[in-house]
């Protein structure tokens, strides 16, 4: 028996020994991954929702009411859907901004639009943070410089670098502390109710979506000029500095104001109907 077994372990040794070294890094390499999303998606640890009292998040005798509607004409339909095209297609992401103020009423008003967003069983998770404070841009500035800096150097990497190459965008972001206003989105995994219960939230990640595409065309409407930005690894520490709570993540920040008298954009194409539109 052993001079069978004995012969298979020196022919094989090798070939065990690296299936065996492979499988050990294979399993290393996949929990690091799920870790990392994890750290991602949640950014930090999430309280523990099994031990709080759940509230339903609407009343069960909610009333349902009859719908105010005027129907338009059909001429009016197509004028209004081609003004309001025409409006959108206006729109251009903006990287250099006037220092003039606008109305704070401007900037409440947009926000309203943005709060009438569909969202997941009317949860409506999303808070906006509104400053014009300098003090707490500049501190805001600094933070997302000094990230963008590490994230432009190291994290970003050749290929997406090399694609932003065109539209000049680098890790210094003036506009931060020059436009009057700067407009952050968060989005609410939770809400805490006034009583501690806990209420869910359902596709919070589409609403909020939902909530920016409103806010940007607000913006625009009202005739002020913005930049959709992300942060990239900012979140945390920008959701510190304005006080908000660890179970709100930032998704948004926007510059708001008027653009800056030689500012310039890329000259850029949108894709014709027929390359976004497949009709059946
Ligand atoms: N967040 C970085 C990088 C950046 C990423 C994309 I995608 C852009 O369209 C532009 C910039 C920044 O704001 O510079």
């Amino acid at each position: 028996m052993l001079s069978k077994i004995l012969p298979f372990w020196s022919q094989y040794f090798h070939y065990i020994i690296f299936a065996l070294i492979s499988y050990c890094a294979l399993v290393n390499f996949i929990s690091k991954r799920k870790h990392l999303s994890y750290i991602d998606s949640n950014e930090e640890e999430e309280e523990d929702e099994d031990e709080v009292e759940n509230e339903s998040a609407l009343p069960n005798d909610l009333e349902h009411i009859p719908f105010a509607y005027v129907r338009p004409s059909v001429e009016d339909l197509k004028r209004r859907a081609e003004e309001f095209y025409k409006l959108a297609n206006a729109r251009r992401t903006l990287r250099f901004f006037s220092s003039d103020p606008i109305p704070k009423t401007v900037i409440q008003d947009i926000i309203r639009a943005a709060g009438t967003a569909p969202s997941g069983a009317h949860t409506e998770p999303w808070t906006f943070v509104a400053i014009s404070d300098t003090e707490t841009k500049k501190q805001i500035r600094n933070i997302i410089e000094k990230e963008e800096e590490i994230n432009y150097r190291k994290r970003m990497g050749k290929k997406w670098t090399t694609d932003l190459k065109p539209l000049k965008t680098n890790w210094i972001k003036e506009y931060l502390t020059t436009a009057p206003y700067l407009i952050l989105v968060f989005k609410q995994k939770y809400s805490i109710l006034p009583n501690g219960k806990i209420k869910t939230h359902y596709y919070s990640d589409m609403s909020v979506s939902i909530a920016c595409g409103i806010l940007i065309t607000a913006i625009q409407y009202a005739g002020l000029v913005t930049l959709t930005s992300t942060p990239l690894n900012c979140g945390p520490a920008i959701r510190a500095l304005l006080g908000r709570p660890l179970h709100e993540k930032l998704c948004l920040l926007l510059p708001v104001g008027y653009p800056a008298d030689d500012a310039t954009i890329p000259k850029l194409q949108r894709k014709p109907l027929s390359d976004i539109l497949i009709e059946i």
